[in-house]
């Protein structure tokens, strides 16, 4: 398999998918686009004529689109164990990840991921305020359903993986938390996929700080 991704440190979708793979320890080899280079958008579409990554090539197959991936490996890869087995907590786990892909526009535009940064005394409007609260309403209503001390659905899902941007934005703006889900964000943070993510983010050069990915 091959994942066609953008710049680590920016390319939220792609930590999406990348995630999933390398959590669940699946062999495939990574093409990295750094996006907004010259010719970054005609790369892109000899992959994915949407000219968007992430872009999954497997078994002569193309999917795009994070959603479409996680779905595709976890059905053909992990033989569903992308997903919680519980029926009921299957069923909110997609409905978290169908809002996370569809939404919290607020927050994307205001904090960009930016995986090797840390900004300080951050200024928080009402509407970024609006979707974070959503957010740790969302995390904590999954880990108590779960009655997880893990991730949100217990073990490792595709839940995680969709949130992880959303760790990643929270720390680096520094945004304070409740105990439970600053705990929640510290696991995700310590996975040896994610600490994987972060090293190579650090060792990427482009800068691109105004641009929303
Ligand atoms: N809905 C898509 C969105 C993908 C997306 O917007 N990717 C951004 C990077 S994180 C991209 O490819 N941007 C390049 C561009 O727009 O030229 C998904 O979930 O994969």
């Amino acid at each position: 398999m091959q994942l066609v991704i953008g710049n680590h440190n920016y390319s939220s979708w792609s930590l999406r998918a990348w995630l999933l793979l390398r959590q669940f320890g699946l062999d495939f080899e990574t093409v990295r686009i750094a996006l907004f280079t010259p010719g970054a958008a005609e790369q892109i579409k000899r992959y994915n004529p949407a000219g968007k990554v992430p872009v999954l090539l497997d078994n002569g197959l193309i999917i795009w689109d994070s959603l479409s991936i996680c779905e595709y490996i976890s059905e053909q890869h992990l033989d569903g164990k992308g997903w919680p087995a519980d029926p009921a907590l299957r069923a909110h786990a997609r409905s978290s990840c169908a809002e996370m892909h569809t939404g919290f526009m607020a927050l994307r535009h205001a904090m960009p991921m930016n995986c090797r940064r840390t900004v300080e005394n951050v200024v928080i409007s009402a509407e970024v305020q609006q979707d974070i609260d959503r957010i740790l309403q969302l995390w904590s209503g999954a880990l108590n359903l779960s009655a997880s001390e893990q991730f949100l659905y217990g073990e490792f899902s595709i839940a995680d993986a969709f949130y992880a941007p959303v760790v990643y934005r929270l720390t680096g703006y520094g945004v304070s938390l409740p105990e439970q889900l600053q705990a929640y964000c510290d696991r995700v943070l310590a996975l040896p996929a994610c600490q994987e993510w972060l090293k190579l983010a650090q060792q990427e050069s482009e800068v691109i700080e105004e641009e929303e990915v």
